[in-house]
Order: structure tokens, then C-alpha cells, then sequence
């Protein structure tokens, strides 16, 4: 058979399923997954397999209407991602239906070269008539050459997608190694598990006012891993509830972040975590560079 090989932008707004997604198609855990909305910050690449076809899925943060300097350059890693892909899959969470968000995308992405294909997610938890309905308010808006029908989160229609996705790359030679799954370092992965438990354990705002750094990554002698991060906050108001009462959500959000690394890695992990207050860390440009991002004016 011949081998092919390409790349997929997977864009939609915040909370389509978008990461839910790459990682049911990758097999595994790439891209961290929370109820809220901006999770995923920077664009980031899952490699899944299909018979001799390795299929690249650019995952992305949500597309929406930004303001803040940090969130125009997520936004603006997200369009990024869809540069010169081989096929952009927009992803439209099933159940919300088309807002304002998914419009501001159609605006975007109709005049695009790239082929383009419509995943509507969530079918587990929408209205048939409602998902029709809404098939048609966006290929009126958008030429699709394909509509898929899924659930990143219970598989549903997986397979079909996936393969024909696998049908539709281009002839060519692998990118990566057989058993890579994704383009982020262990570092980053690590930072990412360890935002994905504030993100499910903390409330409000707070998440979106954080972020993590991984200070220092390295194996011991014994083979198991030794890391040291600091979360940051904009205020000491905010380091408190990451603190939580005597010390107890903090040592809840490590020991959580520890086991689920510890699984990925598959080794013994020692997790130590500072907070650090630090007024302005979203303008700092070289955070940008570690999480990923592009300066944006
Ligand atoms: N019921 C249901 N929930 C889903 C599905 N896909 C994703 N979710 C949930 O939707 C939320 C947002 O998912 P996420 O992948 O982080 O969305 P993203 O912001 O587009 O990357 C999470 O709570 C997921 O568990 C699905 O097919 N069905
Ligand atoms: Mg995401």
C-alpha cells in the first residue's frame, strides 16, 4: 500500500470538542480537556495512524472574538495552524449550535484555499432534528466538501471519519517516528497536565489568570522524574485559592497532576509545586515563547 501523509487543522470556538477529538483520534491522551472554555492555548500537533497513512492534527485554541494581547494570540495561533494544511476540519459542538463564534469562523474560512470538511460533534448529546437544522445554516454560509456526524467523546462515527480522512492525505513519507504522538516536549507536557488540573479543579476565572512553568525536569538516578513548576497568578487574592486551606487544593492539584503524569510517562514522578504571584505575567514575552505563543502588537 502506499504510504501517505498529511496535515489537518482541527479549528472550531472554545469548547467544540476540539482536543477531545485529536486525542480519540491519536489513541491517546496529546491534548489536554476541560469543561471551560480556552483550555488549549497554543497550537499543537497529535499524530494518529490509519493503516499506512499518519494522519498530523493540528490541534488549536478556540477561535473567537479576542481582546486581550494573550487572547489575540491564541486566536492568531489558531489561524496559524490552519496555514497550509491539507485539510481544515472545522468542529462545531452539536448541541450549542452556530453562535456568533462559529459565524466570525465561517467569515474566516470560507474564502480560504484549503479544502475544508464539517465535523459536527457531540451527536451523544444533541437533537437529530437540531443537528440537521444546523447543517444547513452553515454549508448556506461555507462550501463543505464533506459532512461528518461524531462524538469525540463516546467514538461514534470515529472509524468513518477517521478513515476517510486517512483516504483523503496525500501520497508522501511519514513526518514522524511510528510511535510519536505528538510535537510537545515533556516539559510542556508536563506544564499542560498540571494547568489541566487547575482548570478542573479551580473555579471561575481563575484558570484563564494562570499559568505554568516547568522550572526544572530531570530523571534521577532511581529512573523516576523530578520536576519542579511554578504556577503563576496576576494576584495574592488568587494565590490563596490556589493555596486553598491549609495548603489542601494545591496538594490535591499535585498529587492529581503527579498520578496522571506519572501514568503518561511511565515512571515514578516527584512533582513539586511553587505559586508565585506575578502581576504581569500575560505581558511578559518570553512566557509567550515557553507556552508557545506568538507576541502579537
Ligand atoms: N457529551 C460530549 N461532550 C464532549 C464531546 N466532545 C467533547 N466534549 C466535552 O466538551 C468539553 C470541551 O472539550 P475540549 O476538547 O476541551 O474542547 P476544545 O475547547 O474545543 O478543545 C469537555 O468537557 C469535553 O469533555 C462529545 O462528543 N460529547
Ligand atoms: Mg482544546
Amino acid at each position: 500500500m502506499t504510504k501517505r501523509c498529511g496535515h489537518v487543522a482541527i479549528i472550531g470556538a472554545p469548547n467544540a470538542g476540539k482536543s477531545t477529538l485529536v486525542n480519540a483520534l491519536v489513541g491517546q491522551k496529546v491534548a489536554i480537556v476541560s469543561p471551560k472554555a480556552q483550555t488549549t492555548r497554543t497550537r499543537m500537533l497529535g499524530v494518529a495512524l490509519a493503516g499506512e497513512t499518519q494522519i498530523i492534527l493540528v490541534d488549536t485554541p478556540g477561535i473567537f472574538a479576542a481582546q486581550r494581547r494573550f487572547d489575540r494570540a491564541m486566536v492568531a495561533a489558531a489561524w496559524d495552524g490552519a496555514g497550509d494544511a491539507d485539510m481544515i476540519a472545522l468542529i462545531v459542538d452539536g448541541r450549542a449550535g452556530a453562535g456568533p463564534k462559529v459565524e466570525k469562523i465561517l467569515d474566516g474560512l470560507k474564502d480560504r484555499p484549503e479544502r475544508k470538511w464539517l465535523v459536527l460533534n457531540k451527536v451523544d448529546i444533541a437533537a437529530k432534528d437540531k443537528l440537521l437544522a444546523l447543517t444547513t445554516k452553515l454549508t448556506d454560509k461555507c462550501a463543505f466538501e464533506q459532512i461528518y456526524y461524531i462524538s469525540a467523546a463516546t467514538g461514534d462515527g470515529l472509524e468513518e471519519f477517521k478513515t476517510a480522512l486517512a483516504d483523503n492525505m496525500p501520497e508522501g513519507e511519514w513526518h514522524f517516528p511510528e510511535d510519536q504522538v505528538s510535537d510537545a516536549t515533556d516539559r510542556l507536557i508536563a506544564s499542560e497536565i498540571t494547568r489541566e488540573q487547575l482548570y478542573l479543579q479551580l473555579h471561575e476565572e481563575l484558570p484563564y489568570a494562570s499559568a505554568v512553568e516547568t522550572e526544572k525536569y530531570s530523571e534521577r538516578e532511581d529512573g523516576s522524574l523530578e520536576i519542579h513548576q511554578q504556577i503563576l497568578v496576576a494576584r495574592p487574592t488568587q494565590r490563596a485559592i490556589v493555596l486553598g486551606k491549609g495548603g489542601t487544593r494545591i496538594k490535591a492539584i499535585g498529587e492529581a497532576a503527579r498520578l496522571e503524569l506519572a501514568k503518561l510517562m511511565g515512571v515514578k514522578v516527584h512533582l513539586y509545586l511553587h505559586v508565585k504571584v506575578y502581576a504581569k505575567w500575560d505581558e511578559d514575552r518570553s512566557l509567550y515563547r515557553d507556552i508557545g505563543l506568538e507576541w502579537v502588537e
